[in-house]
């Protein structure tokens, strides 16, 4: 498996941002991005494929990673990199077993419990969250918070960790400095559409100075 996370993970939110997840793709490509996950909660099954098919249309030539949020059958029927599960989603070990030894795994994780028996399974990144209070996402677990992120590091070793839930410009450099491998963002980066490119682009910047 040659994955590696970058720094600045985005994923797409067609509410926040107002724009197609295709377009959205376009945009954060434009400013950086390498991996990108698609997340849809409104769109019927059939609509969902049609917009991963688009985006996935848009990066491929790029060599940008796609991966679906929760949806197994999305992520093999659009021919996706890979998928981004929660804890309720298709267990991993299957959806290894459906899209195979190359495909990217990640798996959502809320405490160090959960993360430390989620590096037993066959997935190529975990996510912790939520980081910080978001309004993205309704049904929230309790904040992690940085010590908690802490603790998740202390506990996995090396496992890459993508932190995620309402990191911003001005919390983006605790969430590495408590051990996180990656950012993940919605609002951080689409709450403004118009400066989408730039403000990925700011965000891998910072980071690389570092
Ligand atoms: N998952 P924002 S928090 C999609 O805790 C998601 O697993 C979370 O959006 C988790 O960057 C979250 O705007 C919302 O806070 C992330």
């Amino acid at each position: 498996m040659n994955f590696e996370l970058p720094y600045i993970y985005p994923i797409t939110d067609t509410r926040i941002s107002g724009l197609s997840h295709a377009e959205q793709v376009e945009r954060l490509i434009a400013g950086g991005a390498t991996l990108i996950q698609l997340r849809e909660k409104d769109a019927s099954p059939a609509e969902f494929l049609d917009a991963a098919i688009r985006a996935i249309n848009v990066a491929r030539p790029h060599g940008v990673k796609i991966l679906i949020n929760d949806r197994v059958d999305i992520a093999l029927a659009a021919k996706a990199d890979g998928v981004h599960l929660g804890q309720d989603d298709l267990p991993p070990e299957k959806a290894r077993a459906i899209l195979g030894a190359d495909a990217v795994i990640g798996f959502s994780t809320h405490t160090v419990d959960q993360a430390v028996r989620a590096v037993k399974l066959p997935i190529d990144y975990i996510a912790i969250g939520p980081a910080f209070a978001t309004a993205t996402k309704a049904d929230t677990e309790p904040v992690v918070g940085l010590e908690g992120l802490r603790q998740v590091r202390d506990a996995i070793g090396d496992f890459p960790l993508v932190a995620i839930g309402g990191i911003n410009k001005d919390t983006v450099s605790s969430v590495f400095e408590a051990g996180a491998d990656s950012a993940a963002m919605i609002g951080g980066i689409l709450s403004d559409a118009a400066n989408i490119e730039q403000r990925i682009r700011e965000f891998l910047r910072f980071r690389h100075a570092k």
